[in-house]
């Protein structure tokens, strides 16, 4: 087996994606968490500066697309991507929409929302200093504040973005009321990469209760759960 390390922040969507993509393929890997100030050492690690990166057998490798791939060409038992050439396509745009635009929805509530603020502020400094928490919280809250208004959704009033963000639920519910996963016949990189950013949001957002309440979206992401 090889040596897997992931570096990490627990709350990170991208980085449950990786976990689940590790648990999915049945790989066993250890972590490194960068909570608090450490988020400094954790910005050396890769060109780009973000996290997720793994460790393979000593081989760093940043990004979790580009992981996601990595690992499927090392090990294609439990495949992450659909066979068919058209399911392929759509899995990579499920993937890449997750990553790039149900992200900011992830942000917006996590950042935007004071309880979900402090919640994630707290895990995000979880085995710290209280002297770290104090720097953090409000490092934290304004890198992502200035995220969100360059991205655009953060000039967006609540209700507006809630409406939006409801609108993609309810179109989830929808497909998933015909079919056991986003794409084709099995689990793919599609379900695990919606499925982490919404798992962050169930984390942190107090819009937990009325994401539960879309029984196919829930009952979907139990699957993805075992
Ligand atoms: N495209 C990257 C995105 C990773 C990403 O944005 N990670 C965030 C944490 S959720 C991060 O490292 N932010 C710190 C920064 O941007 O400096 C991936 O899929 O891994």
């Amino acid at each position: 087996m090889p040596k897997i390390i992931l570096h990490q922040w627990e709350v990170s969507p991208f980085c449950n994606k990786v976990r689940k993509i590790l648990k999915y393929k049945h790989l066993a890997y250890s972590v490194v968490n960068y909570n608090g100030l450490l988020a400094v050492a954790a910005s050396r690690l890769s060109s780009a500066g973000k996290l997720p990166v793994i460790e393979y057998d000593g081989e760093k490798v940043q990004d979790s697309s580009d992981i996601a791939e990595f690992l499927e060409a090392r090990h294609p038992q439990h495949p992450l991507y659909p066979a068919d050439s058209k399911d392929l396509a759509q899995a990579y745009f499920w993937e890449d929409w997750a990553d790039e635009s149900l992200y900011w929805f992830e942000v917006y509530f996590r950042f935007r929302y004071p309880d979900a603020l402090q919640l994630a502020t707290s895990l995000l400094c979880k085995g710290r200093s209280k002297f770290e928490q104090v720097i953090f919280a409000p490092l934290a809250r304004y890198t992502y504040e200035r995220q969100l208004n360059a991205q655009g959704i953060g000039r967006i009033d609540k209700n507006r973005v809630e409406k939006k963000f409801f609108a993609h639920i309810g179109n989830f519910e929808t497909i998933l009321s015909q079919q056991d996963w986003l794409v084709g016949n099995h689990q793919t990189i599609a379900d695990l990469a919606v499925a982490a950013q919404i798992d962050e949001i169930l984390r942190t957002s107090p819009l937990k209760e009325r994401i539960l309440s879309y029984s196919h979206v829930k009952s979907w992401l139990e699957r993805i759960q075992s």
